[in-house]
């Protein structure tokens, strides 16, 4: 009697004294397990009499029961003791600012090379790429730039001083027309195409960087004529500005690879002591500015292409995307471009998220 109610009682003060769950196993070992106290007072009850167990056998398992009770609720106190303490360390705070983290963004040149597709693309163009180390014949003889044309002198190009495996003079583009070339050689015509891309000349000063961003377009196909050269410059210009009042106006010009030939101006007016883009041109406050280039594509640089320049026509344009964008958004210093002045990507650059699209504008700012 006794020893039993005294065997429950130490048994029950030693379980609330139990301080882990290792420890509280090991007194569930001590009292249940299969050598354990309780489970040897439970086996006694074989060797009793009938008498004796049923007066013996409710206190045993009483005392099982208790036993077994207690061992629980600990085990309960105890892992949500150890829970709360692990809340307790892994409280997060949600009011602190979010700690400073590197963010990029999209480099205004990118940004533009990106609106220009998404325009041109709208219009039936697709983008063409080719390699930036040429040989000669695809970016000046192709280009109706013979060996002696003084149009070669005009692009101070940069040479390798090696010659290929076949003997070609290998150079750094000086435009992106070999892309233009390459792309007619290839898929012959018709065909549509934007080529934009780093371009290089020997050539560094305020104004210019002996690597800069260009974008040439050609359009090949059976009567072009000047008109479809005019009204799709137009259309990508006031795409581009985001302005309905873009206005153009053409005047003759000299490439070798264009005949015949037409420098693109556009109007600019005064807005507070700003140019900005728009307006009547001839008008007083307002002006022109040279934006690009262009002309219907000469017919021996079709022949060159090998196409046959009585069947296919086409025109083509170049304009520098740098200035573009800094037309555009704008940004006075070239030379700050290829700086990599974290402040001026913070100030100038795009989200990555803002991609440019017709229906919500191709200028998302940051
Ligand atoms: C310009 C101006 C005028 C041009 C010509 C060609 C090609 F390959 F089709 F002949 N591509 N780009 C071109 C024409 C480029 O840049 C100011």
């Amino acid at each position: 009697m006794t020893d039993l109610a005294t065997m429950r009682d130490t048994a029950l003060a030693r379980i609330e004294e139990a301080g882990d769950a290792a420890a509280l196993e090991a007194l569930r070992v001590e009292f249940l397990g299969k050598q354990g106290s309780i489970s040897a007072l439970m086996k006694t009850l074989g060797k009793m009499s009938p008498e004796e167990r049923q007066s013996e056998a409710p206190k045993i398992q009483a005392l099982r029961t208790d036993v077994a009770d207690a061992l629980a609720a600990r085990k309960d106190a105890i892992d949500g003791a150890a829970l709360e303490a692990r809340l307790a360390t892994e409280t997060l705070d949600l009011t602190l600012p979010a700690p400073h983290a590197p963010r990029g963004s999209v480099h205004p040149v990118s940004q533009v090379m990106d609106e220009l597709a998404e325009i041109f693309a709208d219009l039936g163009f697709s983008v063409a790429t080719g390699p930036e180390i040429e040989d000669d014949w695809h970016n000046f003889t192709a280009l109706n730039m013979a060996e002696t044309h003084p149009a070669r002198a005009m692009h101070d190009t940069f040479y390798f001083p090696d010659v290929d495996s076949e003997g070609r003079r290998m150079l750094l583009r000086t435009h992106t027309s070999p892309v233009q070339i390459r792309s007619m050689v290839q898929q012959g015509a018709p065909i549509r195409i934007i080529a934009p891309g780093r371009v290089y000349r020997s050539d560094s000063d305020a104004t210019h960087t002996p690597m800069f961003h260009q974008v040439e377009g050609l359009v090949i196909d059976k009567g072009i004529h000047l008109g479809h050269l005019k009204w799709t410059l137009e259309t990508f210009l006031k795409a581009f500005f985001e302005r309905d009042d873009i206005v153009l106006r053409l005047r003759p010009s000299y490439f070798p690879f264009t005949e015949p030939s037409v420098e693109v101006d556009v109007g600019w007016q005064d807005v507070g002591g700003r140019r900005v883009l728009g307006g009547d041109g001839d008008a007083p406050g307002h002006g022109w500015m040279e934006l690009l280039g262009s002309g219907m594509v000469n017919a021996r640089v079709i022949e060159f292409a090998g196409l046959d320049p009585k069947e296919w026509q086409g025109f083509a344009f170049g304009v520098g995307v740098d200035r573009l964008a800094m037309l555009k958004y704008g940004m006075d210093d070239l030379r700050a471009f290829f700086d990599g002045d974290q402040r001026w990507l913070d100030h100038y650059g795009f989200s990555p998220f803002d991609q440019p699209t017709l229906s919500a504008g191709v200028g998302a700012k940051a």
